[in-house]
């Protein structure tokens, strides 16, 4: 199912000379109003006229996520507030928000790029949707909430917490859809399941989920775990927030909204673009934002491009699942070790649940990682050899995928925090271990 099916499926011929034409607009546009922007092009000596084809992106230089902090609050904006209707900001763990702002048309086109990527696994006007997100300053309730409306669903802005209430409503108002992050959404079946409520009582059908990675194997329990299909969705305020990319029902990799968004795979370390297929961080220039334009904004995300046709028809190309960030990569005794790499093979042995924690220590220079998983059964911390097994095995898989040991330490059902959000799986006493141990 198609929301602007013209869109989603042009000719890509025809979609790249939309691109060219919208990125010249763009140049412009941001060099006449962004004065950071017009210094940085002059420098680089790019104009409009320069830009000749889209493969002439590259001499554009890029934005990051610094330089919208040292802009703070409104120095990027390209209108004045008086044009901007809206108002978001990424948290982050330090210093000031990112804050980014919305013009009318925006809005309109945020709300149509999120449209589709409903659309695109089968929401309907005759769905019952259920935002899980937090409300706030978080663009993921909201950027949901006006796509589902706009496809005419019933979208109930419940936000995030209060999970047993959440649970509640999931059954007494026959929710078709769910929105939430993967993570709260196991979370949120897990406690539906204790009240007592059976995947028979609801009407859940679809789950949209995003804003955080989700392997393959963890969407399968969660699925199970609540009886729906679901497909994973890309996107982060700086570039306008959900429905950047997104999973169509192939689930076969996540498309770009390639009409308002270029993106673009580059070596994280050098900076130079990389061909179609590579693995590298993702780089993404926005084509129709007027509030807060971005010229190549580094997203920091691993992941890759694919320009194939797609079953579904849509011709605009996708990206891998992100695998990571080039800032949450760990770096385990000089081993690259993406987080993700870890849920996959959990996710793989009977017994254990989808819940962990990754916990790092650092002694005589040396990093140690503990991995932290729950038991899906209380009763094995009674079998000391079942558990040993189980624990042995872990370690075994680990050590095959990873190329390095980790010890795994095997927890008690429910004793690992859960998330009503963006979940924290990692905890880096890396530095800390250190000084404890008296190397600092
Ligand atoms: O998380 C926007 C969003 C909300 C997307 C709801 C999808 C659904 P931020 O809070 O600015 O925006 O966080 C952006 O989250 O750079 C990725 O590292 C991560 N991220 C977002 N979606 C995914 C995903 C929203 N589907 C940062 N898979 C991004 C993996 C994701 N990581």
């Amino acid at each position: 199912m198609f929301f602007q099916k013209d869109i989603e499926t042009m000719p890509r011929k025809k979609l790249e000379e939309l691109q060219l034409e919208r990125l010249k607009h763009l140049v412009d546009y941001c060099a006449k109003n962004v004065p950071f922007y017009a210094k940085r092009l002059n420098e680089a000596g790019i104009t409009p006229e320069k830009i000749k084809s889209l493969s002439d992106l590259k001499y554009i230089p890029f934005t990051n996520k610094s330089d919208i902090r040292d802009n703070y609050p409104y120095g990027l904006f390209a209108k004045p507030l008086k044009e901007i209707v809206r108002i978001h900001a990424s948290s982050g763990t330090t210093g000031k928000p990112t804050v980014v702002g919305y013009t009318r048309n925006d809005l309109s086109n945020w709300s149509d790029c999120v449209a589709r990527l409903c659309t695109a696994v089968g929401v309907t006007d005759d769905d019952v949707a259920q935002i899980s997100f937090g409300y706030g300053l978080f663009t993921g309730a909201l950027g949901l909430h006006y796509g589902l409306e706009k496809i005419g669903c019933s979208v109930i802005p419940v936000s995030s917490g209060n999970t047993e209430k959440q649970a509640m409503l999931l059954k007494d108002f026959g929710t078709t859809v769910l929105v939430a992050t993967p993570s709260y959404a196991m979370y949120m079946s897990e406690v539906a399941h204790d009240m007592g409520i059976s995947n028979d009582e609801l009407k859940l059908r679809i789950g949209l989920f995003g804003s955080e990675g989700c392997t393959n194997e963890l969407r399968d329990k969660i699925e199970k775990g609540f009886g729906l299909f679901s497909t994973d969705n890309y996107g982060m305020s700086e570039l306008m927030g959900p429905g950047v990319s997104g999973e169509c029902i192939e689930r076969d990799g996540l498309h770009f909204a390639e009409d308002h968004f270029i993106p673009e795979i580059i070596d994280p370390v050098t900076g130079e673009p990389l061909p179609p297929g590579e693995k590298g961080e993702l780089v993404i220039t926005t084509l129709t934002k007027e509030g807060i334009p971005m010229l190549r904004y580094r997203t920091k995300d691993i992941t890759r491009l694919n320009y194939e046709p797609c079953k579904c028809g849509r011709t605009h190309c996708r990206m891998d699942k992100v695998q990571g960030r080039t800032d949450d990569m760990l770096k385990i005794r000089g081993v690259n070790v993406f987080p993700s790499q870890i849920e996959s093979v959990m996710a793989n042995i009977d017994g254990i649940s989808p819940h962990y924690e990754l916990v790092l220590t650092r002694k005589n220079y040396t990093d140690y990682l503990e991995v932290r998983i729950e038991l899906m059964d209380a009763s094995l911390l009674e079998n000391f050899g079942k558990l040993e097994q189980l624990r042995q095995t872990a370690v075994n898989k680990l050590h095959t995928v990873l190329g390095i040991s980790a010890k795994v330490v095997l927890v008690a059902p429910k004793s690992i925090k859960r998330y009503e959000g963006k979940a924290k799986r990692i905890i880096d006493l890396r530095n800390q271990s250190e000084k404890d141990s008296g190397n600092i």
